[in-house]
This record gives C-alpha cells, structure tokens and sequence, in this order.
C-alpha cells in the first residue's frame, strides 16, 4: 500500500510515473513539525535502515548525517555527506516497523539518521516543497517493488555494455585507443569497449573532437567495430563560452542555457574555461541538447558517458572576483594565524559554492525556477536529454549511457557509475555496499571505477577490485589522469587478472539473465542478506556480503595481503572457488559461520543449495560467448533454472517469450535447445 503526502508546492520531478492521489490526515510513523519540514521517527535499539543508494558508509545506513545534494566529491571518504548522486527513498526496519519512505524533493534534504540522537531519524527538507511517499507492504522485497513499480521500469542497456570495458582520463588520439585494443587483444584478455574521456574533444567542446589526433572518427569505429570493440566518448554538462562554436552559438540564439535573475546567461567554469549551461529541465533545451548526440553517432558510436552533471562549477566570475577582493585585503597585513588560514582557504572554497548554486534560474514547466530548489533534478534531466536524442536517432535500438549525477527518475534513462572513487581497500568495500541500494532506488545498471579513480592503484587492489566487477553489469576499469597506468596489461599479475575475467564472460549468461529478470520485475539484483533471510539475526547485520540474483551469494575479499576471509552463510551454499572459468573447486558448505582460503588469484561465489546456475565457455567479448552451450552448477538433486536470453540488441524484453527453463533431475541438466553438462554435487 502506497500512500502519498504532499508538503508546500510539491514540484513535478518526473520520478514517480504512476498516479498515487495525495491523501489527507497524519503522515503514518512520522512526527512532522511543518516548519522545515522535518519528519521525525523513534528508532529502536536494533532497527536498521536501508536504502540511499549511492552514498558512503553502510549498507545499514544508521549512525551518520547525509545530504541530498548532488556534489562532485572527487575525495569523498567515511564523513563525506552527499555524493554525487540524490536517491531519497529509505527502508525502515525493526520490531515495531516494516515500510518504506520516498522524499520527492529535488531540492537539498538531510537526513540524520541517528547522528544527533542515536535513538532518532530526523529528515529535514530545506526548501519545504515535496511529496513522501509511505509504502507499506509484507516484506523488504514486497516494499521494494511496490516502489519501483510506481518510478517504473529501469534502463536497459545493450548486452555487449556487459563486458569488459577499459577507460582511462588521458587516451588523447586514434592512436592511442587503437593501442589499448591491441595490448587487450594480443594477450586474449577478454574487452568489449574503451572509454574516451574528455581529451578527444577540441578544448573541451561538447560534440567536437580534435582533428590532429582523430582525423577519421568513422574510420576509427569501423576499424574497432572489426575488433569487436565499441568506443564511448564521454559528454560533460558545460558548454564553452566561444564565438563561432555551433553549441554555443545555437544555445545563446534560441535562449537554452540557464540565466541569472536578470537574465543574462550565467557563466561557470569547467574543463572548456567558461561555460554556460544547457537548460535540461526546459523540454526545448533538452530536445535541441539530446538531438547533438547525432553528430558522434553518425560516425558509429552507440553510447556514452555524461559527467560534471551536477554540475560541477569550478569557480564563477562572480565568486572569483569576490575571492580576489578578499585575498587583496589580506595584503600588506601582520597576518595572525587564523588570518592566514583564512586566506589559504578563500581560493580552495570558490569551487561548488552555495551562493553560486542560488544565482541562475531554470525555465521549468513554464516556471522560472530558481537552481538550488530543483539542484538535484540536473543530472538526471541531463541523462534524459541524452536518451531522448539516442531513442529519437534510432528508436529501435538500445544505446549504452550511464551518468554521475542522478535522481531517481533518471533510473528510466541510463545507468550510473559510483563516481570518483579512490584506489583505497576501503573503497572496494564501500563500492560492494552501495550496489543493493543502488537497486532499490531503481538503478540497476551500475558498477564503479575498478582498480580505484584516484591516487595509484596496486596489483593486488586491482585484482581483487575485478573479482567483484566480474559481478556488476557495468565492468569498467577507470583511472584519473596522472595516476599509475591501470590496464591489466601493465602488472606482472595480468595472468591472473585475465582469468578472473573468464570468470565474467562464462557467468555472462547468468549475469545476463538475472539482469533483465530483476529490472523487468522490478526486483534488486543485489540485495542484503535481510532480504532473503528475514527472520535471521545475524544476516541482519552482514555489510560485507550481499545477494546476487535469485541462487547466489558473494563476498569478496577487500583487504589487502587477505589470503581468505570469513563469511557466514544463512543456509548451505555451494562454494565455487574460481581461478578461471574453466578451472574452480566446488566445496559443500553448511550454514554458519566459515574461513575460506582465497589466495590472490581465487574469488568466491556461492550457491544456494538446491539451485543450480548456467556457466558458459566464454570469449573474448560478449557475441563471442555461446549462451546456449552450457555448464550447469550447483548442489542439487533436482533444480530449475529460468534463462532469460534475447538478441541484445532490441527492445522486445518478453520475458516469458525469452525464458527457458533449464530442469534438473536425478542430476541430469535438460533444456530446449541448449547443449548442457552438469558440474552439479548431488545433494
Ligand atoms: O573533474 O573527465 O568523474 O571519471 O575521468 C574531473 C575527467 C572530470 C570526473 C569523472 C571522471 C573523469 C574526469 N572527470
């Protein structure tokens, strides 16, 4: 049961998709003061929240302060408050309470839950115009659904976005690119696509490229189509401010950047210097922005990767005046030390300030709209723009996209990276909690920066960070400009790292699968074990293993120098310790706690008992893979599996049309029109 609570003049986000009437009457589970306004709730000694979707900490997000405010946090750690991403909906669960709560607001909200007061959640909304949405229901998984079905269905991306896809900020020409593909192919380490970050533009110019260092873009895509390989170009949100650029020009002409209250065009600093910026909440600004995206495809590329959408302001001329004028009276002075702290900070504090943030106005649903009031909706109108422009290029065909900023709703558009992570242990580990809330908030197609953005990676961090990629539909190894080169290629390991990706090519199937069974049910791929196990006191509380799809669990290593870890299973599970594809140890396990052996080139999946899940032989990119010539896994006497399978490439998710039902019986595998073997323990 979903019942909707409207606050002030709730704005038109676009997240829920289905109508739920406001009802009138007291906000169940809440106390709300109107001045805010701000929801409070008693939290019992052992309640838990989920939920969140990207943000730092917990899957449990108790015990800390976070704010709904799309930020480029390119250093974010434990106390960071808001990331780049806004996903209001929170899972509240304990003795007395089983629902969960959607903040429609698009605006800044902070959520305290059991900062201040460990005994208490308290929202607070700043701008104190939103819809809550209170879903009640049997389960976790029942609310969630519930959920997903009323901001309706996730994105789905191409299948070839599911394999191996190596990045770098700093591939600067044909040459390069070409390069990378080689050292990947030569060696038979599986890839299906390179990232472009922004150095292929011309000075930062959306849809430009350099010609000196790409003077065949269409040539170039042929040429990597040849090799099974798609190129993603990434699009930022800032256009450069310059006469004679056709983006510039066309958007100053037709009045599609965001305006000052005057009405002038406010200007912002990114990558290209000063920039304006496009109006994705006016539909005319989006569709002209979207319709751009022609120019890359036309020369044969099928998707791409939006950034600095927050946006992101590296300084405005406005707040860079101000910091000169307050650095110049420092001048000459006896400065005292707080003084010349003061001064140190006023040039670090231009970037991303608040005051800028208030300065320019939205045209929205025929509204001037001040910015900070809809902040959070930019990236994810952005991502519309985007998909609207592919749809419209080619409405037939999926393209791939994912974004750093979102809010629900953009769900529907195109999936998300995790942002600028840092080549940290402790990242590995946060990256793995975030994917279940991640899920609930309807993003699905999901994956952070493998091997860690910033700082230099080690071998070993990048070996274990891939044994947990092999899991994410979206497996990119990313890495910041002026770290340590990070393709597989460069480590003595590389051996060991090529296995672990066999790994991900013969789960394709299964990956593949569970995928678009969990977005076309509205299910999460990754879930807490609470979801599974309701009634268990300890899985309650387990944040460094989750869920994957209907028969597994995983649990990655995510220390350094860890030659294993402990895990505790809820139920028997079948231990699948991979080293490659085609070579694993399968290991019967009783419910309880457990020490597995991991050496640095062994990482763990687990198997429910009585069910069983598809490997395939795998390839070296995704069409090479043969998803009907099957290994069965498992511990099991009798099983079933449903295989979900389609061409990959279209947009006829029947589910049931593209189901097949793999039976096992008396330990014999059968299926229609597959090739099967068993690797299944009887049980
Ligand atoms: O200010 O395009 O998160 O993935 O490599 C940095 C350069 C801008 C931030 C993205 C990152 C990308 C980088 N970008």
């Amino acid at each position: 049961m979903i019942r909707r609570y409207d606050f002030g003049m709730p704005m038109e986000t676009g997240a829920v998709v289905e109508t739920v009437s406001p009802s009138q009457g007291d906000v169940p589970f809440f106390t709300v003061d109107k001045l805010g306004p701000r929801f409070s709730l008693a939290l019992g000694a052992d309640d838990v929240i989920f939920g969140l979707g990207e943000n730092v900490r917990g899957i449990n997000k108790r015990g800390h302060i976070y704010r709904s405010w799309n930020s480029d946090e390119f250093a974010h750690h434990e106390n960071t408050r808001s990331l780049y991403a806004s996903h209001n909906f929170l899972l509240f669960y304990g003795e007395d309470k089983l629902f969960g709560a959607f903040f429609d607001d698009p605006g800044a909200l902070e959520f305290d839950l059991g900062y201040t007061d460990a005994r208490q959640a308290v929202i607070t909304s700043e701008n104190g115009d939103l819809s809550l949405y209170i879903i009640q229901g049997d389960s976790l998984t029942d609310i969630v659904e519930q959920f997903r079905k009323i901001i309706g269905v996730s994105y789905i991306p191409p299948k070839w976005a599911f394999g191996y896809i190596q990045s770098r900020w700093g591939y600067a020409s044909d040459a390069e690119l070409r390069k990378v593909v080689k050292e990947h192919r030569e060696r038979h380490i599986p890839l299906d696509g390179v990232c472009v970050d922004i150095d292929y533009m011309q000075d930062y110019k959306d849809f430009t490229w350099k010609p000196e260092s790409f003077p065949d873009m269409t040539q170039l895509n042929q040429d990597m189509k040849q090799e099974h390989i798609r190129l993603i170009p990434i699009i930022d949100a800032g256009v450069k401010e310059q006469e004679g650029y056709f983006l510039y020009d066309e958007g100053v002409e037709k009045g599609y950047f965001c305006k000052k209250e005057d009405g002038s065009n406010f200007i912002g600093a990114v990558w290209p210097g000063r920039s304006l910026f496009p109006d994705f909440l006016n539909d005319d600004a989006r569709r002209w922005f979207g319709e751009k995206y022609r120019l890359l495809l036309e020369t044969g590329i099928e998707g791409f990767w939006n950034d600095m959408n927050e946006p992101a302001l590296f300084y405005t001329p406005e707040g860079l005046e101000k910091a000169f004028d307050e650095a110049e009276k420092a001048r000459g002075q006896n400065l005292g030390i707080d003084a010349f702290f003061a001064l140190k900070d006023i040039f670090g504090q231009v970037a991303n300030k608040p005051e800028d943030y208030r300065s320019f106005w939205h045209d929205f649903g025929g509204k001037k709209v001040r910015h900070d009031k809809v902040h959070n909706l930019y990236g994810y109108f952005m991502t519309r723009s985007a998909a609207e422009g592919m749809e419209a290029y080619n409405p037939d065909k999926r393209h791939l996209l994912f974004s750093r900023a979102s809010y629900v709703g953009a769900h529907r558009y195109g999936g998300v990276w995790q942002g600028d992570n840092t080549s940290w242990w402790s990242h590995l580990l946060m990256n793995l909690k975030m994917l279940p809330s991640l899920n609930m908030c309807g993003f699905m197609y999901t994956g952070a920066d493998l091997g860690g953005f910033s700082n230099n990676t080690t071998e070993d961090l990048l070996l274990r960070w891939l044994q947990l990629g092999v899991f994410t539909p979206l497996m990119r190894n990313h890495a910041a400009l002026g770290t340590r080169e990070q393709e597989i290629y460069r480590f003595g390991m590389q051996e060991d790292m090529k296995n672990i990706l066999t790994v991900r090519y013969a789960l394709l199937p299964y990956l593949y699968s569970e995928f678009m069974k969990a977005t076309l049910g509205g299910k999460c791929m990754f879930r807490p074990l609470a979801f599974d196990y309701p009634g268990d006191k300890r899985a309650l509380r387990v944040e460094d293993q989750v869920m994957l799809g209907s028969e597994c669990m995983i649990a990655p290593v995510y220390e350094q120098n860890a030659r294993g870890r402990y895990v505790y299973l809820p139920e028997d599970m079948l231990l699948v310790r991979f080293r490659s594809a085609a070579d694993y140890d399968l290991v019967p396990m009783e419910k309880g706690n457990h020490w597995i052996d991991l050496q640095l080139n062994e990482m763990p999946l687990f198997i429910r008992k009585g069910c069983i899940i598809p490997l395939s032989r795998g390839g070296e990119w995704v069409d090479d893979v043969d998803f009907r010539s099957l290994t069965m896994l498992g511990w099991a006497d009798e099983a079933a599996y449903a295989l979900y399978d389609d061409d990959g490439m279209g947009k006829n998710y029947d589910l049931e049309k593209n189901t097949r039902v793999i039976t096992l019986r008396g330990g014999e595998a059968v299926g229609d029109g597959l090739t099967l073997k068993n690797a299944v323990l009887k049980a």
